[in-house]
């Protein structure tokens, strides 16, 4: 029979960006100035091709008093208290920005650049030298592809801050958005593959209807997310849907379905996500690797960022 580690193992032949956790730790041996000027360059580089979009009013709610706080400061404590996040320093603002959701830390740092940009909050200071490490990782990341650079951006910022909880405490996100409206709703065409479990969870998540899509794992069933441990249960999953899965769109291209023991059945299908950060500015390279059981329910689902576009055509070994 199948467990998680076994599931995991599904299509052993799909190439992941191993470079994004390579790079990230790498990133990690950095000072905090290193860091947070790397992050700048990397932003000013990115921002020459792609455009952020500008938050949406609830997302930054509840980091509005912490940045008015920052606002209200002279440069040399705003450059500590970026400073603090970088090096996770126990701080108050640390503590807090530790409990705010992946999407709340990424609008608070949009703000930060916006301000750095006005002359409102202290800049990278002029002509700052990376040392040679910080140089290299550099290099390193402006060599990936677009989806691989967001992905190791979104890291960075996700890492910083001090969480006394080690991400066992309440998390703060956004409001949940109301799903999309039945007749406002679109569908997924997969090429090679037919399979209802699959198009309903690419047609749920599109429409963010997270009590619906929920319904397709069974109670112990587990979603992988990207270079992370598996997530295991419903109650878990579907907390993972409402605070970290809105307005995505997932664009899946094509798929490969066979049976496999016990009646199961394993699906890859591979495609292109859009985050709402980015909308169609980027498209990432992923591959879902479903497994289902005999009555067609989730038990497990993993969502890999593909090394290469090649690995878009790849289904048999
Ligand atoms: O430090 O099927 C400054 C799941 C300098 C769900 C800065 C999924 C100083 C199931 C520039 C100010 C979710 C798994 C910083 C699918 C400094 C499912 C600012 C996959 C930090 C398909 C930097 C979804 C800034 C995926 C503002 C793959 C950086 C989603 C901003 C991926 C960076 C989403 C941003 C990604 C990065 C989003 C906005 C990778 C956003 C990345």
């Amino acid at each position: 029979m199948f467990t998680l580690q076994k599931a995991s193992q599904i299509f052993p032949e799909t190439l992941r960006a191993d470079v994004v956790p390579a790079i990230t730790a790498r990133f990690l041996l950095l000072s905090a100035e290193d860091q947070l000027a790397l992050i700048w360059f990397a932003y000013l580089e990115m921002g020459k091709t792609i455009t952020i979009a500008a938050p949406g009013a609830a997302r930054m709610q509840f980091a509005e008093g912490v940045l008015q706080q920052i606002r209200g400061m002279s440069f040399p404590e705003q450059s500590q208290v970026m400073c603090d996040l970088a090096n996770r320093t126990d701080s108050e603002i640390c503590r807090t920005y530790a409990q705010w959701s992946v999407n709340i830390k990424l609008g608070f740092w949009y703000q930060l650049g916006e301000w750095m940009a006005e002359g409102i909050v202290a800049p990278i200071p002029e002509g700052y030298q990376l040392s040679a490490n910080a140089l290299a990782v550099l290099d390193s990341l402006k060599a990936v592809d677009q989806g691989q650079q967001i992905t190791l951006l979104r890291n960075f910022v996700e890492d910083m801050g001090f969480d006394p909880a080690k991400g066992l405490g309440q998390q703060v996100m956004e409001p949940v958005v109301a799903p999309t409206p039945e007749e406002k709703r679109t569908k997924v065409f997969i090429e090679g593959v037919i399979n209802p479990t699959v198009n309903n969870y690419m047609d749920l998540l599109n429409a963010n209807d997270f009590d619906e899509l929920i319904e397709l794992f069974l109670p112990d069933g587990a979603l992988q997310p990207p270079f992370q441990k598996p997530i295991v249960g419903k109650d878990a999953i579907l907390n993972f849907f409402r605070q970290d899965c809105q307005n995505l769109r997932l664009l899946p291209e094509r798929g490969y379905a066979e049976p496999t023991e016990g009646n199961f059945t394993q699906i890859k299908v591979t495609g292109k996500v859009q985050t709402p950060w980015f909308g169609a500015g980027v498209g990432m390279n992923v591959a879902w690797r479903f497994l289902l059981d005999p009555d067609g329910k989730i038990y497990f689902v993993a969502i890999d960022l593909l090394a290469s576009p090649a690995e878009l055509l790849k289904f048999r070994r």
